[in-house]
Formats: C-alpha cells, structure tokens, sequence
C-alpha cells in the first residue's frame, strides 16, 4: 500500500511524512522525493507473536511518498512535478493547513483543500478529453470504437466538468475499462489537517469536508514525539491528551479509505499479517501468499483472531470446534487466521 502526500505550500507534508515515517532529513534537506517505509502496527501481530514464538515475526508495511518539488520553484502548490509522481499511489494524503503561520495568511482550509482538488480535476479532464478526441480521430479513420469506453469516458468528463472527482462515482472508479487511465481524482483522499498543538478539532466552517475522510494531526507537535524515546514522550503524551500516534490513526484511516483488512498466518517459522481489500475470497487471498498455493487450492482452515484466544491455543480451539473448513468462494474477514491446504 502506497500513500502520496500532498497539500498546498508550507501546509506541514513534511512535517507529516517525517512525524509518520520517522525519517528525518533535517534543515538544509534537499526538495528531492522521499519515499519512506513504516511496518503497520498490529497488536494481534504481537500477541500471535507472542503464542507462536516463531523464527520470524512479519508485519504488514506501508509506503509513504512525499513529491520533491523542481528546483527554482518555491511554491510546491504550482509545481506539476508532484501531479507525475503521485500516478500510482493508491490513496492520497491531502495536508491542509489549519494553524497560523508566520508570514501566511490565515488558515483557509476549504479553499486550499478545493484548490488541491481543483488541480487533481483538471489534470483528469485533460487527459480525458485527448481520450475522447482520439477516439472519434480513430472513428474517422474507420477503426472500429469501443462503444462502452466512449460511453464511460464521456461520463467521466460531465462529472469532472461539473468539478465533481471520480472518486464519488463507484461505477467509474470500479470500471476495468478506465483502470489504465489511473485518474487522480479517482483515487482514495484522507484529509489531515494540520492543526496548531493545542487544538484537537476539525474545522467545521463548512460543509465541503462532509463528503471526505478527515482527520486532525498536530504535525509540530507529532513531529516532536516522534523524535523522542518512550520515556520522554509519555508526559507530552497525556499533556495533550493523545492516546494513539499519528502513524497508528494514519494507518487506521488509510486502511478504512482504501477499504483493507488484514488476515494472518501462523506458525513455528512464520507469525504474519497480509493485506487485502474487503470482499475478497479464500481463493484470492491464496493468491496474495503465492500463485502455487491458489492454483493448487483445496481448502482453507479458518478461525477468527478472537476466537482464538478466546480458545487459548490453537489445540484447545480444534477440540471446542472453532476451526472452519471454508471454500475457494468464502469472504475472508478481518483478523481471520488461514492455513491453506493446496496441491503443488
Ligand atoms: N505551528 C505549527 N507549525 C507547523 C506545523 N506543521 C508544520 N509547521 C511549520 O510550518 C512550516 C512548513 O512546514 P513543512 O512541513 O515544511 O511544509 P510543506 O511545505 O508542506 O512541506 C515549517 O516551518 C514547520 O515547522 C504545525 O502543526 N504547527
Ligand atoms: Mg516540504
């Protein structure tokens, strides 16, 4: 899973991407890409962990990328550099900033979160109305149309049009036949803004956030915790009245906006999480571990996380018959334990 950071001048995307990542480039950094890799914190993890005492314990990961900006330009909000780097992200982090700032002007959230959203529209209708001219260009010429795509494409450019992003209309994000066109406006948004340190909530002077996924994240203040040890944090901690970090409430949305659930397998060699979308079948997630595992499917043998250690042990939870034999077409749930038995 992919996450692009993005947001207006100076709204804290930095500050973010550091506070969450816990790389930290320092002053003077250079405004080149990073791209910063975080395990997801999974508490069930541990405590399999913890059961299992396997060789290897293996967390789910998450990539954070935050765009460079080209050199000469300052303002990163009128730079396209980030519109090329973000194309295959799966979601967006969109940072607004909601605090005042020496030297800007007050905070605007709703008018920079529509300028971002503005750019990411146009980007989109740009590239959708080449489409439809090089469809009736081919037409012309006697090649044949795909009906269905010129159908789509044109729905894409009414709705974009009317300034409204593909991510509102599921039949158009969920279309095969638009997946090559990885819109930006199609894309997953969280919405973090960036609040000062002492202030926990939302902006609420308007309705245009209703139809997104918020969250507050004091970046200054993240920024500071995340540079310090346990011990140090813990009285900040309470001071502000925060219970969980901003990479774990990130991590948390992230999953919630792109709509991913997690399934472990357990073992004396290997305790792991893996990562899949909501809806998925038995036969699918075998094929996230290895192609040989769902071509050779025959069953999977399944028990809830909580189950479990409502059982105590593994042992305990196929004597009290907790354990399931599902099918290739069984929904796999969140925090499912699998073995799968296949053929190679
Ligand atoms: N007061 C306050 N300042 C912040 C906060 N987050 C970032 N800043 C400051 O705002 C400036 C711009 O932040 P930066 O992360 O570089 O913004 P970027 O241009 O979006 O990458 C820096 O001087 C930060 O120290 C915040 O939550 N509160
Ligand atoms: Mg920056």
């Amino acid at each position: 899973m992919k996450l692009g950071i993005i947001g207006p001048a100076a709204a804290g995307k930095t500050t973010v991407f550091e506070a969450l990542t816990h790389e930290f480039a320092g002053p003077g950094a250079k405004n080149e890409t990073r791209l910063g890799t975080i395990t997801v914190p999974d508490t069930r993890i541990d405590t399999l962990s913890e059961m299992f005492k396997p060789e290897k314990t293996i967390y789910a990961k998450v990539e954070y990328l935050l765009p460079g900006k080209k050199e000469g330009k300052k303002e990163a909000g009128a730079d396209l550099n980030w519109i090329q780097v973000i194309r295959d992200v799966d979601a967006l982090i969109v940072v607004i900033r909601n605090h005042a700032h020496l030297g800007y002007d007050k905070p605007e959230p709703a008018a920079d979160f529509m300028a971002i959203q503005q750019e990411l529209i146009l980007t989109d209708l740009a590239a959708v109305e080449k489409r439809i001219e090089r469809i009736h260009a081919d037409a012309k010429r006697g090649k044949g149309t795909d009906k269905e795509e010129l159908e789509l494409v044109e729905k894409c450019r009414e709705a974009l049009e009317a300034e409204r992003p593909i991510r509102r209309f599921p039949e158009l994000v969920g279309s095969k036949l638009l997946k090559g066109y990885a819109m930006l406006s199609a894309k997953p948004v969280l919405v973090l803004f960036n609040n000062a340190d002492e202030d926990e909530t939302l902006p609420t002077e308007s309705g245009i956030f209703s139809d997104e996924t918020c969250m507050v994240i004091r970046g200054k203040l993240e920024h500071e915790l995340a540079q310090m040890s346990r011990e140090e944090a813990a009285e900040l901690l309470e001071e502000f009245n925060i219970a969980a970090s901003a990479t774990d409430r990130v991590i948390r949305k992230s999953y919630e906006i792109l709509g991913l659930i997690s399934f472990f397998t357990v073992g004396e060699d290997e305790v792991r999480a893996w990562t899949i979308e909501k809806g998925e079948s038995a036969l699918e997630a075998a094929g996230q571990i290895h192609s040989d595992i769902q071509k050779g499917f025959i069953r999977a043998e399944i028990i809830s996380y909580d189950d479990l250690i409502a059982a105590g042990s593994m042992a305990a939870a196929k004597k009290a018959g907790t354990f399931r034999l599902e099918g290739k077409t069984y929904t796999v749930k969140d925090g499912d334990i699998i073995n799968f038995r296949f053929n190679v």
